[in-house]
């Protein structure tokens, strides 16, 4: 299915817990940068919300998978577009009691913009290895450990990715506007944050300083693991249960 923001088509997936209940919770789940919905952590994260009883609605942002939109192209701002309307159409939809959001990386960074702006329609936040420091690197002039001048924006960023993708200088532009600690000191609402100690992509003690930083967050730490849990992924999944469990009793 596809749910359209502003004419650019985002493709989407809704599943539903095993014994389809009339009403249940909500979990709009989105990727991180370069993602898309059938990653294995993404798909595995999701089925651990639907095994407790929970519907969610993977949804993949501007320039990812099968939804409209180059790559090059995508900013935050375009991502941040797309997550309001989203969380609208989860709003809508007339089984759905609470909405949640879960996010990877940058989606989790996404979620956690989006659940400032947003708090009294989200319950609570999911943020998996949040890459909430792409606007510190941004501003400081290193993204993906390439440098560049951010006063002199480059219009491309090559030379990060095996696959030869370019990102496009106002994905710079843009991440240098976004300040991400507003936004949590915004949130008031529960937060649970996971991450790997040997994450290559977001320094840990980034999940440390949001989970400090937030009201009423806990950080689970999943110990040798990296930024997509390619070596404990059931661990990443228990630590969502056991959290998310104990929220929708
Ligand atoms: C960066 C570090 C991490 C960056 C993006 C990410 C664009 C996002 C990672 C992800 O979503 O998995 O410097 O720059």
């Amino acid at each position: 299915m596809y749910i359209t923001d502003d004419g650019i088509r985002l493709s989407a997936k809704l599943e539903f817990p095993d014994n389809h209940p009339d009403k249940c919770p909500l979990v709009i789940v989105i990727h991180g940068f370069t993602g898309h919905m059938e990653e294995p952590h993404i798909a595995g994260v999701s089925c651990a919300f639907n095994k407790l009883g929970a519907a969610t609605l993977r949804v993949e942002m501007y320039g990812h998978g099968g939804s409209d939109g180059t790559f090059k192209d995508h900013t935050l701002h375009k991502w941040m577009s797309n997550t309001l309307t989203v969380i609208d159409f989860a709003r809508k939809l007339d089984f759905v009691t609470d909405i949640y959001l879960c996010g990877h990386s940058q989606g989790g960074l996404l979620v956690m913009l989006a659940a400032a702006m947003k708090q009294d329609v989200i319950k609570a936040i999911i943020p998996i290895s949040p890459a909430w420091m792409i606007p510190e690197g941004a501003r400081n002039g290193e993204l993906l450990g390439i440098p560049f001048d951010p006063k002199h924006v480059p219009d491309e960023l090559t030379g990060w990715d095996e696959e030869n993708r370019t990102l496009g200088g106002n994905y710079i532009r843009v991440a240098q506007t976004v300040y991400v600690e507003p936004a949590i000191d915004a949130f008031e609402g529960p937060v649970l944050i996971v991450c790997g100690d040997a994450d290559e992509t977001v320094p840990f003690k980034y999940g440390e300083i949001a989970a400090a930083r937030y009201k009423n967050a806990s950080l689970v730490r999943i110990e040798g693991d990296t930024h997509c849990f390619d070596n404990h992924l059931d661990q990443m999944t228990d630590a969502v249960s056991n959290w998310f469990g104990g929220m929708i009793q």
